[in-house]
């Protein structure tokens, strides 16, 4: 494969989102490049490739960065349509998938981060490390209104029991015989409570326990070690970018400068130049010294678009 344009993921072994676009990648048989990248701020490659979107993951080709799980899953499904992420057969499938990424990802995340499992789930990383990040998840999620644990404890078994009625009749995949993007929204979510000793959860679900174990051994599929220089310096040798267009009747004019930004948190707002947007998909561009001219792209769907302040 030429090594120029093998997808560069960055990402980091925690995170849940991390762990929906390794098994897509799995799923995809897309052979993949892994730079880690730190859980907490600072992180300046990452930020010299994305302009200041912090999250994780990113999906690099060459110039092209790829912010947002949601995104990555379509762009894994243009670089190799089958197996399908989207089966004709599950339209409700973007649906639930969006639903596992915000309602039952910010359920299980206060569900699964207790005081009495948090050196657990952040794996024998010293005290110090944990105070760190939860200064950091703090201030990343500054005016974003999270569920405590007690709500949180009240609140996901129903979600829990739902998932697992829609398997009672023995399928192997959420909606049917075919896995979807909503099986690898749910499984990220449900894998992180994993981590913590609080199984006994899943306990009255044998059949969403078996299709948990169904989806995670998918797997992450063939990949290798990189680090972040070289993912830079694959970033400014690249001479071309995926083609981008500024569709009109949206509101926005190609080459105008904008901001990008999440709206739910880690807001911090992008700058560059707009080079691409569609219903699906903003894409700006902007120079970095090391990184060179980077097209940086944005799901449309929680992110907004914002005039430049001059
Ligand atoms: N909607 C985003 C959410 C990503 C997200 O919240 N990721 C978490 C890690 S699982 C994060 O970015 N945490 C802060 C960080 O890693 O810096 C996506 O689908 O990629």
């Amino acid at each position: 494969m030429d090594p120029d344009t093998t997808p560069i993921l960055h990402h980091y072994a925690g995170s849940p989102f991390a762990e929906k676009a390794r098994l897509m990648l799995g799923f995809k048989a897309i052979g993949w490049r892994s730079v880690t990248v730190p859980s907490i701020m600072p992180k300046p490659d990452l930020v010299a490739l994305t302009g200041g979107y912090r999250r994780t993951p990113n999906l690099q080709i060459g110039a092209d960065v790829y912010c947002d799980s949601a995104l990555i899953a379509r762009v894994l499904e243009r670089l190799q349509p089958r197996p399908s992420l989207f089966p004709p057969s599950a339209p409700l499938a973007p649906l639930l998938a969006q639903w596992a990424d915000s309602t039952l990802f910010w359920t299980v995340i206060p569900f699964t981060l207790r005081p009495e499992t948090l050196a657990q789930v952040m794996a024998g990383q010293p005290p110090e490390s944990i105070k760190a990040f939860g200064a950091d998840r703090a201030a990343m999620t500054a005016g974003f209104r999270r569920m405590g644990t007690h709500d949180a404890i009240a609140l996901l078994p129903a979600h829990l029991a739902a998932l697992a009625a829609q398997l009672a009749d023995g399928r192997p995949f959420l909606f049917g015989e075919a896995a979807s993007i909503a099986d690898f929204s749910v499984a990220h979510c449900l894998w992180f409570i994993r981590r913590a000793p609080l199984l006994a959860v899943f306990d009255p679900h044998p059949l969403l326990k078996a299709w948990l174990e169904r989806v995670l051994a998918i797997g992450h599929g063939v990949h290798e070690e990189m680090d972040a220089a070289q993912a830079l310096a694959i970033a400014a040798a690249a001479r071309s970018h995926e083609p981008a267009v500024v569709q009109p009747g949206l509101g926005w004019q190609a080459g105008q400068a904008v901001t990008v930004a999440a709206t739910d948190y880690a807001t911090d707002a992008v700058a560059g130049a707009l080079v691409g947007l569609s219903a699906d998909e903003v894409v700006l561009r902007r120079h970095d010294e090391r990184a060179g001219t980077v097209h940086v792209h944005f799901p449309r769907q929680g992110f907004q678009i914002k005039e430049q302040a001059t």
